[in-house]
């Protein structure tokens, strides 16, 4: 084990410092076990160790799967050399001939063992576990080289698979610093990295610190659940939210997107490719460098073409006599393009008052903002009950909230949860964040609002797809589990 660490060190499969991960997070560790393919003695290494593990365990499996990428070639060396039938797992169905998402003999009801390099929610090796199962064949263990130690084990149990691991985190920490590689303070603060980015027991934002739920929401089913598209159909609903609810029904997307660019040909040029994606585009027209009124009448028209709402992320927060001023006029002019926008209640009703006496002959909406996604919100107890009374004395204008969670029970209120990415955890400037899954299933939010998650991805269109998927499994996993 201590030659293999070394080696892995050495050819730069495991790297110490600061890097920014998929999620914007920063991490004092990263792998990237890619680079194995270029060293032929250590993939056979590493293969016997994956094959050892996987015999000294006891597994009983007739065929084995390698997560694509990295844990394919690792998959080929060990069915090669030890005569095992392999399944190739696709990342894409293809989109002519048999569109089949498994390559290879499936024998239904007959054992596939997963290989993976690195595990840490556990959620890539869930995703192959699911399309093996839907052909018909069982998963019940998965091998990995290293696991991270932040929940995916956890996660995996509870789906029915264990995880097996050839090398952990901490013991992979304890061989360097044998080796003097890293220092004392390194390795605490990489375990101090792991301890708070942990994926389970899942934690919850509760007065401003989080909590750990071991994967418990506290969300009351109080209110009566029905689907978005039923929902716009409601006796009291707002027209934009009825109008929201009918798109994101249509679209099937709880997507919306936080477009923080600042440049406005970026921001008509997002639009424009991930319209089809989202139910709504979240502007901060005060971060753009080059803001000018056309830039916001063909935004109208994408979001027309695409069918979305546009929401100003405006967040008034003053008397009522001014909030008018800011939303009717000075440069921005946002009643003229904005559906709906958000008001902070720490003014009480004013606000909304002021606010309404623009927005309600143009037919606008607006959210309260009962709760923040912040580390350190002062938005929470009686502060977000106060933003629930109020919204409730004022459904002709007020349409929901900014909340990360469903804090009102009512269908006729939308719910839109900010903080969301794949991965949860905290970023350097304390935003904190909860996967799609959590938001929307367990907190029975409706909306997710991402972005970073799309904004550093490197494909911007197919990270938007990731999540509107995400986002929407998540409702439908909701409805089913309320239907059961
Ligand atoms: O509590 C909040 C409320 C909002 S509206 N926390 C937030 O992060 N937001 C907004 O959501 C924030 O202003 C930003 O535009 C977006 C989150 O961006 P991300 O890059 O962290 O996904």
């Amino acid at each position: 084990m201590e030659s293999l660490v070394s080696e892995l060190y050495a050819i730069q499969a495991v790297k110490f410092g600061s890097f920014k991960l998929k999620s914007g997070i920063l991490s004092p560790v990263y792998f990237d076990l890619r680079v194995i393919v270029s060293y032929p003695a250590l993939m056979n290494q590493i293969s016997d160790l994956l094959w050892q593990t996987a015999n000294s365990a006891g597994i009983k499996y007739s065929s084995i799967c390698g997560v694509p990428y990295t844990a394919l070639p690792l998959a080929t060396v060990i069915c090669s050399t030890k005569g095992i039938p392999m399944l190739i797992r696709r990342k894409e169905a293809k989109d002519y001939g048999t569109k089949r998402m498994v390559e290879g003999t499936i024998i239904p009801e007959e054992t596939c063992l997963i290989i993976e390099d690195v595990v840490t929610s556990g959620s890539s090796v869930l995703e192959t576990a699911q399309i093996l199962r839907k052909e018909g064949l069982k998963v019940t263990d998965a091998v990995v080289l290293l696991d991270r130690e932040q929940g995916g084990r956890a996660r995996l149990e509870k789906e029915g698979i264990r995880l097996h691991s050839v090398c952990s985190l901490s013991r992979l920490l304890e061989i360097l610093h044998n080796q003097d590689k890293l220092d004392f303070d390194t390795v605490e603060n990489v375990k101090t990295f792991i301890k708070t980015n942990a994926c389970s027991p899942v934690k919850e934002i509760v007065n401003g610190s989080t909590k750990n739920l071991n994967n418990q929401s506290n969300v009351k089913r109080h209110f009566k659940e029905i689907s978005y598209g039923a929902r716009a159909q409601l006796p009291d609903i707002h027209p934009i939210t009825a109008q929201l609810f009918k798109i994101m029904e249509k679209k099937q997307t709880n997507l919306c997107l936080a477009a923080d660019v600042t440049n406005s040909k970026e921001l008509l040029q997002l639009a424009d490719s991930l319209g089809s994606e989202i139910c709504i585009l979240k502007t901060h027209v005060d971060i753009l460098n080059d803001f000018n009124e056309d830039v916001f009448k063909e935004l109208k028209a994408i979001a027309n073409m695409h069918e979305f709402l546009i929401f100003e992320d405006r967040k008034f927060a003053d008397i009522g006599n001014t909030v008018k001023h800011q939303y009717e006029g000075g440069v921005y002019k946002i009643a003229q393009w904005s559906d709906f926008v958000n008001a902070h209640v720490v003014p009480g009703p004013g606000v909304v008052k002021g606010l309404k006496e623009v927005g309600l002959p143009l037919k606008r909406g607006c959210l309260l903002i009962a709760e923040m996604s912040s580390e350190g919100s002062l938005a929470t107890g009686d502060y977000t009950k106060a933003a629930v009374k109020l919204a409730e004395e004022h459904t002709d204008f007020v349409i929901g909230f900014v909340s990360s969670s469903n804090i009102s029970g009512r269908s006729e209120f939308i719910h839109m949860t900010p903080g969301v990415q794949m991965q949860i955890g905290v970023d350097n400037l304390g935003q904190q964040y909860l996967n799609p899954e959590e938001v929307i299933n367990k907190r029975a939010s409706d909306v997710i609002i991402v972005g970073r998650g799309i904004l550093c991805a490197k494909d911007r269109v197919e990270a938007a797809r990731i999540y509107k998927k995400a986002g929407w499994e998540a409702y439908l996993n909701r409805l089913m589990s309320i239907k059961n």
